[in-house]
């Protein structure tokens, strides 16, 4: 038997463009994202077909035991003085983690928990983020350029986004050109 030698995708790293043609390209706009922000009258009076973020993905095997690639281009922005971020999730199988790289840009990865403890990661070229099973992730992009990561994530592991339609414990937003992270006081 001769080896077969086969040319595996690549990623720009600079960039986060694929060379290949994405199965997947998801684009997420501010319409698609009622409720996220804290200003709601800053998001209606938004443009509602402003791109947010857009995921894309490379077509690869899918099922028990595969893994899936994409990257995240999470525009700068913000609703109110609230970041422009991601609408974050639970896996649907909550055991799965994931693993996100930094590859342009600056912002943070907030972290949730099931019993709500929440930490916050930094987010710049050549970051890892090892997200453990049971917490909820979502980018944020604190900067003024694109902010692209590459996450690997079992093919079985879904997304709940429901579990978190109340919202994150902590939002980011910029105050007195700063980024503040701030609690979310409920009632
Ligand atoms: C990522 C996310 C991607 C978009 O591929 O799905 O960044 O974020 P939302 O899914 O929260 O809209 C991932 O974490 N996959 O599991
Ligand atoms: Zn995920």
């Amino acid at each position: 038997m001769k080896p077969v030698l086969s040319q595996p995708p690549h990623v720009d790293w600079l960039t986060g463009a694929f060379s290949r043609t994405p199965l997947l390209r998801k684009t997420t706009r501010l319409a698609d994202l009622p409720g996220v922000f804290a200003d709601h009258s800053g998001w209606q009076q938004a443009d509602p077909q402003q791109i947010v973020y857009d995921v894309e993905m490379l077509d690869t095997l899918s099922g028990s035991g595969e893994l899936f690639t994409g990257v995240t281009h999470l525009y700068p922005g913000k609703v109110g003085n609230e970041y422009f971020m991601t609408r974050g999730h639970f896996h649907a199988l909550r055991e799965q983690g994931e693993v996100y790289f930094g590859l342009r840009g600056t912002g943070l990865l907030l972290l949730q928990d099931e019993q709500g403890e929440m930490h916050l990661e930094p987010v710049v070229a050549g970051s890892v983020h090892i997200i453990p099973g049971y917490t909820a992730h979502r980018l944020i992009n604190t900067g003024t350029e694109i902010l692209s990561a590459l996450a690997v994530w079992s093919s079985t592991a879904g997304h709940d986004y429901a579990a978190l339609a109340g919202g994150f414990a902590w939002r980011v937003v910029e105050e007195n050109r700063q980024v503040q992270v701030r609690e979310v006081q409920n009632g």
